[in-house]
């Protein structure tokens, strides 16, 4: 690949054997297939770190959410649910899968509600996992959507969904019954967690009440069993209500414990707020002030045109997009670790390996009609070439403007990039 620009620099990237075999400034002509970047920005892929391929592409089946609530979202797939088949969901996940990838996303972290008695929609994922594998990275998390202590043998479901392959622990100790199962909830998941050997992503007071203080439980256990940086809290948007001589004390905490956050801010400026009148909650994580300590945060879709949201093409730039919106990080550096927290900081929270631009990494990578991160957010840029393990996988034509026959590029004079 010729003249791709990364981190300011113009350079060429040599490819061989699915892996990059060198980065500089140029070099000489080797034969083999020559892609000119034209100075486009030349990115690790983004990482999906929170998605429900299960619930997908069902928005306004059986109807549509109404009241815009995360508990009337609940209801709806609850009915849903039961018509859920193993084809239906595999032809729906698919299809994301492949608007995923095509806009330059190459891992992705999925829940799959486990509460159904049959794992209906755990044993197509399954399947979509593998049948997925030469394109997709795809890790699956057994998330107990109707409480893993509430439903009817929640707890005995998810851990069966983890002996039939699901990769990490989910939780929704908000949404159980009382907090006395909320806490208990949390605890059950490190349990489990530790006797799979595997990681935990936990749905964590997702409600604007401030009195849902799981993180604080999830942190302890964290802590308690040494995982650290195994155990992701998402969404925690009660996080933005709670007072802030309780919220100063849980932040030193949370430091210690190292654990993941992803915040899903799309879904979350929809679905919390529901209550208020005026004033009107964000409802979403302090997500400056996390990132602001050091803790690594990660952005989320959520979801995709389903009960909970009813729009999105699967475009990280979006959720990256309002995550500068709706938490107030507009400043140079914090646009661009806006960007960050769908690429970089999503794969530290999926604890991907080998993943990065460098040499000796496998040739996984996407070029963004930009100059650079602020840019591509700025412009939501296209993304007009993938590649993974050396393999161009999707390609897509920017769009081109003319007004009255002359070229609109949408770059004010002075940013205008060099080609
Ligand atoms: N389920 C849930 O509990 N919360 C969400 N945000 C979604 C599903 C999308
Ligand atoms: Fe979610």
């Amino acid at each position: 690949m010729r003249g791709a620009r990364l981190d300011g620099n113009l350079v060429d990237v040599g490819v061989a054997g699915g892996r990059i075999s060198r980065i500089a400034p140029e070099i000489e002509k080797q034969g083999g297939r020559e892609i000119e970047a034209e100075g486009r920005l030349l990115s690790p892929p983004f990482v999906e770190s929170h998605v429900h391929l299960d619930t997908t592409l069902t928005a306004g089946e059986p109807r549509w959410n109404e009241s815009g609530t995360l508990f009337e979202g609940i209801q709806i797939w609850s009915e849903r649910k039961k018509s859920v088949t193993h084809e239906d969901v595999i032809e729906r996940a698919t299809t994301l899968l492949k608007w995923q990838a095509a806009q330059g996303v190459l891992h992705v972290r999925t829940h799959v509600d486990v509460t159904d008695p049959d794992l209906t929609g755990l044993r197509a994922l399954l399947e979509v996992r593998e049948r997925v594998r030469t394109w997709m990275d795809v890790q699956i998390v057994a998330f107990p959507q109707e409480g893993l202590l509430s439903y009817p043998r929640g707890l005995e479901l998810t851990e069966e969904a983890l002996r039939l392959g699901a990769d990490v622990v989910g939780g929704i100790p908000h949404y159980e019954h009382t907090r006395e199962m909320g806490v208990e909830s949390v605890k059950q998941c490190f349990r489990l967690a530790e006797k799979h050997d595997k990681p935990i992503d936990i749905h964590c007071d997702e409600t604007d009440d401030p009195q849902s203080r799981f993180l604080e439980v999830v942190a302890a256990e964290a802590i308690r069993t040494g995982m650290g940086g195994r155990v992701t809290a998402s969404h925690t948007t009660a996080f933005g209500s709670y007072d802030n001589a309780y919220a100063f004390k849980l932040m030193g905490f949370l430091r210690k414990s190292g654990i993941n956050f992803v915040a899903n801010p799309l879904i979350n400026i929809t679905l919390q707020g529901r209550y208020d009148t005026y004033p009107k909650r964000r409802g979403i994580t302090r997500v400056k002030e996390l990132w602001q300590n050091g803790l690594n945060v990660s952005l989320g879709h959520d979801d995709v045109m389903d009960p909970w949201y009813p729009l999105g093409t699967g475009n990280m730039l979006q959720p990256a997009h309002m995550a500068v919106h709706a938490c107030h990080m507009t400043s140079r550096e914090e646009v661009t670790a806006c960007f960050d927290m769908v690429a970089e900081n999503a794969a530290h929270t999926l604890r991907l390996k080998e993943y990065g631009i460098s040499e000796d990494h496998p040739a996984s990578f996407v070029l963004l009609d930009a100059p650079d991160k602020w840019e591509a957010m700025r412009r939501l840029a296209t993304t007009t070439l993938v590649v993974r393990n050396g393999k161009i996988i999707a390609e897509a034509t920017a769009p081109e403007y003319y007004l009255m026959g002359e070229r609109v590029n949408l770059y004010r004079k002075r940013d205008q990039p060099s080609r």
